[in-house]
């Protein structure tokens, strides 16, 4: 005969003993899960509505519905990691485990990103787009992984014009003189200086105490930074030299990236660049938006003669693509019809 234990005893080790077991259960259910499940964090300077923090999350929303869940993106936007030096610094360690950066900042640590950032370089948004989303483009990204970084995807940036507080800057000559905050970048230094003015690298979240404390006299931006940190209340004076395209970079920790798997890899890198052709179309919205903005703020926008700018800008190309490797990347570059 099989022994009952008395009703109540028995039902309240039975309920603890089914609780703990399911509970149980549950853990090493989700175990798996857990350990294969991933949150990346990805580094912006620019505020939550900005076009390339926008393509960040749609990139996330990509990469979390076709890893049902597996692998989700942080945003940390609005410097919340630090300016972009420093968020390359921290990739490179994988302390965050992707920036979105601008290829300036990177002109000293990844020379093949020189190139594309190269004054007057680009005959237009369409021969960027060309150059940069064909195989000269993924060369450039490819070199990254020589720096601890891999490369995914490039974001457009539009065209870098100079403003100042005092004149609208119509001519080379203007610029004698002034003091320029550029880029944290040698070749966006020279630039500045072969136009006569002085250069003063600056990291990004300093250009608007710098021009409100007269530090620098003026700038150089797209429109959506422009009027994004609120510099045209300051600089009023926007002439379209539009001497620059260097676009705009995604690049992943090298570290991370490692310890992925082939398949989440494939599955990043496509993510990122499966944003790319809804970033474009925000990043035209974005130039329009924000140049009715900034001229409803007072600012004046004026087309400007840009050939004795690239001249005296000119001389640049042998400088900083002396190396043989470099100056056939230009003429490639500058092949793409
Ligand atoms: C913006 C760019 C940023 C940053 C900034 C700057 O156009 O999107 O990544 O490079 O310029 O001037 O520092």
């Amino acid at each position: 005969m099989v022994s009952r234990p008395d009703k109540g005893g028995w039902t309240l080790a039975r309920r603890l003993g089914l609780w703990w077991r399911f509970v149980a259960v549950v853990l090493v259910g989700l175990a798996p899960g857990l350990a294969s499940g991933r949150e990346l964090s990805v580094a912006d300077t620019h505020v939550e509505d900005y076009p390339t923090v926008q393509a960040l999350k749609l990139m996330g929303k990509l990469l979390a519905d076709r890893s049902q869940g597996r692998l989700t993106l942080k945003v940390y936007h609005s410097r919340q990691l630090g300016e972009e030096k420093e968020t390359i610094r921290q990739a490179q360690m994988g302390a965050v485990d992707l920036v979105r950066v601008n290829l300036a900042p990177f002109n000293e640590l990844v020379p093949e990103t020189v190139v594309p950032s190269l004054p007057f370089l680009f005959r237009s948004v369409q021969h960027m787009h060309k150059v940069m989303d064909g195989p000269l483009g993924a060369e450039i990204l490819k070199a990254f992984e020589r720096h601890g970084l891999v490369g995914l995807a490039y974001y457009d940036s539009g065209a870098r014009s100079f403003y100042t507080a005092k004149k609208m800057i119509q001519q080379p000559a203007d610029l004698a003189g002034l003091r320029i905050r550029v880029q944290q970048s040698p070749l966006f230094m020279a630039m500045v200086e072969a136009l006569g003015a002085i250069p003063v690298p600056l990291a990004y979240g300093q250009v608007q105490v710098g021009l409100s404390t007269g530090v620098v006299d003026g700038a150089e931006n797209n429109i959506p930074s422009y009027q994004e940190a609120g510099h045209f209340r300051t600089a009023g004076y926007y002439g379209l030299t539009e001497h620059t395209m260097a676009p705009e970079v995604l690049a992943m920790s090298k570290k991370v990236w490692d310890g992925l798997s082939p398949e989440d890899q494939i599955m990043i890198r496509k993510a990122a660049q499966d944003s790319v052709p809804m970033m474009r179309r925000w990043w035209q919205e974005r130039e329009e938006s924000s140049r009715t903005m900034v001229v409803r703020g007072g600012a004046m926008v004026e087309e400007v003669d840009k050939k004795p700018f690239a001249l005296l800008m000119r001389p640049l190309y042998d400088r900083f693509a002396a190396d043989p490797d470099l100056k056939d990347l230009v003429r490639r570059v500058q092949a793409v019809e």
